[in-house]
């Protein structure tokens, strides 16, 4: 590691708590900037303890309503909470995120609370990739849980989840071809669904339809079985909310779950190796490309491939085999 004063004290200011600094810190890795790396490794050590609850499911049906309650029980219990926002929609746009600010408007006078919303698209290195520092560094700020929220709708998304250690995922009554659709993701994605809007129409047979597709799933035996709970996270009456306190409960079952056997060492293990490739996978396209530029190679390979000339597992190859690989 680099020395790096200004550095050193950057990471300071985020152990003790420095929100500014945390958000300056994300924007420094989102934009892959030249002290992306300093930070991280500086970061590494003082994170990988959080709880990450990822939360997806389809626009609307009730992530961030959710995440609001889970943000309220967490805090009651003591516990500080990051959120990481994984915004679908442009950047600039705001639209979503706005609509988010207001319901979670309250929590962001809380200390013990810090929401963050990334757009999905756009990074060099991949959602993935972004997703693990952003959760690192909000972690250092002292987070005890971090909460991702994500649309279950591309590859992207879902592979983000793979990040968490219990994965929530949301569906409502109303979704109904979704369900046919969902049925065949439900059990890599979810740990525990949540069946929101139960208040609605066809929240019985909804359920049925569920538990159906969990129970025809083949679940190893003494694996987890994905736990379903009816939710209404919107009513007029605080009295006619149902499922959150269930919600919770089932999340800290699955977090024992976890504990008691040995997969929680084996998810780590599969995190940190996804984690190791990824930023491999990126170093390695930045190394190749850095070392092109100014040769007009690039350009050269770019074109062979449209004209029908070369075609780019050749040039991999190629390239590889002139810089990379020792043995030849
Ligand atoms: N009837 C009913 N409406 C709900 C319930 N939970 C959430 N809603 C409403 O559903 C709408 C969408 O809720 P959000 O929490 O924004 O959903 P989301 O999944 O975060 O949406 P995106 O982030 O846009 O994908 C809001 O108008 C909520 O008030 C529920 O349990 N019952
Ligand atoms: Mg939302």
């Amino acid at each position: 590691m680099e020395e790096n004063k200004e550095l050193d004290k950057m990471v300071e200011k985020l152990l003790a708590g420095d929100r500014r600094i945390a958000a300056r810190m994300i924007t420094l890795v989102e934009n892959e900037s030249d002290e992306h790396h300093g930070i991280m490794q500086r970061i590494y050590p003082h994170s990988g303890k959080a709880t990450v609850i990822g939360i997806t499911g389809s626009g609307g049906a009730g992530k961030s309503t959710l995440t609001n309650h889970l943000i309220e029980k967490f805090r009651n219990q003591g516990k500080t909470v990051g959120v990481v926002m994984i915004d679908p929609s442009s950047p600039f746009s705001g639209g979503a995120f706005l609509g988010d600010r207001i319901r979670l408007q309250k929590h962001f006078m809380d200390e013990g609370v810090y929401i963050r919303s990334m757009a999905s698209r756009g990074f060099l290195g991949g959602l993935s990739r972004a997703t693990y520092d952003v959760i690192r560094i909000v972690e250092a700020l002292g987070m005890d849980i971090i909460i991702i929220e994500t649309l279950g709708a591309g590859q992207d998304e879902i592979d983000v989840i793979h990040i968490a250690n219990t994965c929530l995922l949301v569906m409502t009554p109303n979704m109904g071809d979704d369900i046919q659709a969902m049925k065949a993701g439900i059990m890599e994605i979810g740990d525990i669904i949540v069946l929101n809007k139960a208040d609605l129409d066809g929240a019985q047979t909804c359920m049925r339809q569920i538990k159906n597709a969990v129970s025809i799933a083949g679940i190893k035996p003494g694996a987890w079985t994905p736990k379903i709970i009816p939710t209404v996270s919107v009513a007029s009456k605080p009295e006619d909310l149902k499922g959150i306190d269930e919600l919770i409960t089932t999340i800290q079952e699955h977090l024992e779950y976890l504990d008691n056997t040995r997969e929680l060492d084996q998810a780590k293990y599969d995190r940190a190796e996804l984690e190791l490739g990824l930023i491999f996978k990126d170093e390695l396209q930045n190394i190749i490309f850095k070392g092109l530029k100014g040769t007009g190679k690039k350009r050269q390979y770019l074109e062979s491939i449209l004209k029908g000339e070369n075609d780019p597992y050749s040039i991999v190859d190629e390239v590889l085999t002139t810089y990379l690989r020792p043995d030849n």
